[in-house]
């Protein structure tokens, strides 16, 4: 995240921080339900194909990403990851995958203030241009910079219409209707690398709905390049089908 303000995992408890080969950090990604992580397909998936699953932990609880605070994180192996069929690598289309999450005992993830299931909004669903939804993640501070940000941070971005991220000066054209557009006004705090796959949260009677799951954009807190997220509501029925979750029982 470039620009917004560090936190505790406490105030996004349903983040997730995924590692590649025991310690590498690769993605964030939201809690959904006890066994269910939703996260970004592209995280997942390079021209040699698919990661190994073998290879993924996935930590909840988890404000520091490079140290272990036993008493508030807890850690799964990845027992299935699913990326979505019409995951297009060259535009971003459909960039979605769940991870269903095991702990060593074959539990999933237990309610806790530091780990907690976010929302599905209804299908369909959608907020008005303008409105503020925040994101969270530990990716890049600066678009340059050489390492991850130590600590879990988040922000607030405002949500623009499709047709506005497709003037010409945004993105001319290559947003369709699984992504949808978020930035701050100034063009001063934004995801970054790193943050891929994490949660974009917004809050509607009173509680707090994942409509966007971060994914792409050119350069990070870029004048007229907003962030991209995928549109969590065009995936209710995609998301029921794999997990047997529905929007009305999550969260
Ligand atoms: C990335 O590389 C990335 N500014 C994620 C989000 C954004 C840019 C890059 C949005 O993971």
């Amino acid at each position: 995240i470039v620009g917004g303000f560090l936190t505790a995992i406490e105030s996004h408890p349903w983040t997730a921080a995924i590692f590649y080969k025991r310690n590498k950090f690769l993605c964030g990604g939201s809690l959904i339900s006890p066994c269910w992580v939703l996260s970004a397909a592209h995280c997942f998936r390079n021209e040699d194909g698919d990661l190994n699953v073998k290879g993924l932990s996935v930590f909840l609880g988890k404000t520091d990403i490079s140290e272990t605070d036993a008493a508030r994180e807890q850690k799964f192996t990845v027992e299935k990851m699913i990326i979505h069929q019409d995951f297009d690598s060259d535009n971003f289309n459909s960039d979605i995958a769940l991870l269903k999450i095991r702990n060593t005992n074959g539990g999933c993830a237990v309610k806790t203030p530091s780990a907690r299931t976010v929302c599905l909004p209804p299908a369909l669903t959608q907020l008005p241009s303008g409105f503020t939804c925040s994101i969270a993640g530990y990716g890049k501070e600066q678009e340059g910079a050489w390492e991850y940000s130590k600590r879990l941070k988040k922000t607030d971005v405002k949500l623009l219409s499709n047709t506005d991220c497709n003037r010409k000066l945004y993105y001319d054209n290559r947003i369709n209707e699984n992504m949808l557009c978020a930035a701050s006004p100034d063009w001063s705090t934004d995801a970054c690398h790193g943050d891929s796959g994490g949660p974009l949260v917004c809050e509607a009677s009173g509680r707090m709905f994942l409509f966007g799951v971060v994914s792409w954009g050119e350069g990070c807190a870029k004048k007229n390049k907003p962030g991209v997220y995928t549109q969590v509501t065009n995936y209710n029925s995609w998301i029921a089908e794999k997990t047997g979750l529905t929007a009305y029982t999550t969260g």
